[in-house]
């Protein structure tokens, strides 16, 4: 391994790039798809910096390497890793647990031993590629012990943190038996993002229940310990988003258009497309979204031929046993559903269990009369702000839950409750004979709202933040990152 050190490190479980296969057996890096490569792309390149994750396969242990002016550093997980720290404990402890309890997490010994010894393994590693000094942005719940890890071995680090996920209300966090881990671990950074007010509410509660220690918002004051002297950490919302310029130039090409258009030919041009965008997930509410179109095909306030639902359910952590009852319940009510009211001519929901490139999203989303989103929790939900952003036409209606992080910018939807079937079924009904002066009106302040807060936004009031925590635990300036706010203040606004 070179002994190459880096001013900023970033962290996640997944790396920016997925190791595939080629046709002819040769291996090869593609850049994974994603929100959060995109909007850390540009400040990688700029800082020079490493990042460091999984490369999506099981026991490989691979050198790192430069890709496009980034340091990957990929980090080995062996079959049993994936089985107990990440299907386990990060996907069915922790995931379903931070959203609500949606469905009932597993608490397992074995799974916790695997997540420390995996979140120390990450801690390892970072630790070795940052240059003394530097700055550290650890992504997501998957590693939330690695902050205080990486703070015992690298005291001189600046260390963020941002959490994708909700963080839960006390009642329900309080169950995790290894809560106080947890807390502990996410102390260890120096700025910890959230997507929301209310998680970061959520989490200095938690701070002050198990530890008793003062808070005065967004600051948690950790005493002096074991000879380290006491610290301020930063707790609170920076609300994610999307490269909004690039998502509407990728909706204003002619051929995204076309497609559009062939998208609604082939459907039968029907009066009103419908569209869901989502991974197959039980937070998503893709059930109750289901329940409701049937509702309103039955009772005859829709009608089959006036109307079709495009569900996109992109596949998602198969190897989970939730995940494979979800799927099943999924296709069981589609298929009531088109058996119930189709005709030859007309389906009523065209559900596809696949994922697509992003200019056949951006299709679907120009193609759509009306966007669904009704997670039953959700951090943020990018796909919202995709469909905004695409419909550079101002036309098109969100329905949008109001569990998500993005109901609280989002304010001109429909907003709505997904849980209430009844009043779901008004929303849809509202939104579909919605007349185009409103639509219009909804979709301009939605896409103002958007602009002002687009991914660059995002990372860079996150840096700027931390860049702040280092000077005030007087750590000194931080040239690599006063230089990125130097490039984002004289940065063209899209
Ligand atoms: C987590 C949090 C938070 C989906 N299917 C396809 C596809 N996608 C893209 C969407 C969107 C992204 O995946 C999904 O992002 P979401 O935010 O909607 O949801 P999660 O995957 O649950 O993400 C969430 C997010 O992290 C960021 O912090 O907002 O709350 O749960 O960009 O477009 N993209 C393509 N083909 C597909 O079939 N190309």
């Amino acid at each position: 391994m070179s002994d190459e050190r880096y001013d900023f490190v970033v962290a996640s479980n997944r790396l920016p790039v997925d190791r595939v296969i080629d046709d002819d057996g040769t291996p090869n890096w593609r850049p994974s798809p994603g929100g959060l490569v995109t909007a850390l792309e540009p400040v990688m390149r700029e800082a020079d910096g490493a990042w460091v994750g999984w490369a999506g396969q099981p026991d490989l242990e691979l050198e790192p390497f430069d890709w496009d002016g980034i340091r990957i550093v990929p980090i080995k997980l062996t079959d049993d890793d994936l089985e107990n720290f990440y299907e386990g404990f990060s996907n069915d402890t922790l995931w379903p647990l931070y959203h609500d309890v949606i469905a009932p997490p597993g608490y397992h010994r074995v799974w916790w031993d695997s997540y420390v010894s995996v979140n120390q393994r990450f801690a390892n590693a970072i630790a070795a590629v940052s240059a003394p000094g530097a700055t550290v942005w650890v992504q997501d719940y998957q590693l939330q012990l690695v902050p205080r890890m990486l703070r015992q071995a690298r005291p001189d680090l600046t260390i963020g943190f941002f959490n994708h996920i909700p963080f839960p209300a006390y009642g329900i966090f309080s169950q995790l038996p290894w809560r106080t881990q947890i807390i502990e671990g996410l102390l260890g950074a120096d700025v910890i993002g959230f997507q929301r007010v209310a998680d970061a509410g959520n989490f200095s509660r938690a701070v002050r229940r198990l530890l008793g220690y003062s808070t005065k918002n967004p600051v948690i004051e950790v005493p002096a310990r074991g000879g380290v002297p006491k610290r301020g950490v930063i707790a609170r919302a920076f609300p994610i988003s999307i490269d909004v310029a690039s998502f509407e130039h990728l909706a204003r090409s002619p051929a995204v258009q076309a497609r559009a258009e062939q998208i609604r030919h082939d459907l039968g041009n029907p009066k009103t497309i419908m569209l869901g965008v989502d991974r197959l997930d039980y937070t998503k509410g893709i059930g109750h979204r289901l329940k409701a179109f049937g509702e309103l095909l039955e009772d005859g306030r829709l009608k089959v031929e006036d109307i079709t639902l495009v569900q996109v359910a992109s596949p998602s952590r198969e190897r989970v046993e939730t995940y494979r009852q979800l799927r099943d319940e999924i296709e069981l009510t589609v298929g009531r559903i088109n058996g119930d009211y189709g005709t030859i001519s007309h389906q009523a929901v065209s559900y596809l269990h696949h994922g697509f490139p992003r200019e056949e999203m951006a299709a679907l989303y120009l193609a759509a009369d009306v966007m669904l989103v009704t997670a039953l929790r959700d951090g943020m939900n990018l796909v919202a702000k995709e469909y905004v952003a695409a419909r550079f036409d101002v036309d098109g209606v969100l329905v949008l839950s109001e569990f998500t992080g993005a109901s609280d910018e989002l304010r001109s939807a429909l907003l709505i409750n997904p849980h209430d079937i009844d009043g779901l079924k008004d929303a849809i009904l509202r939104a579909v004979d919605m007349a185009r002066p409103e639509r219009r009106k909804r979709m301009k302040a939605l896409r103002r709202r958007v602009r002002e807060n687009d991914v660059n936004h995002w990372s860079q009031s996150f840096l700027r933040a931390l860049a702040e925590s280092r000077r005030d635990a007087g750590r000194g300036a931080d040239d690599t990152l006063d230089d990125l706010e130097w490039t984002v203040e004289r940065a063209p606004r899209s």
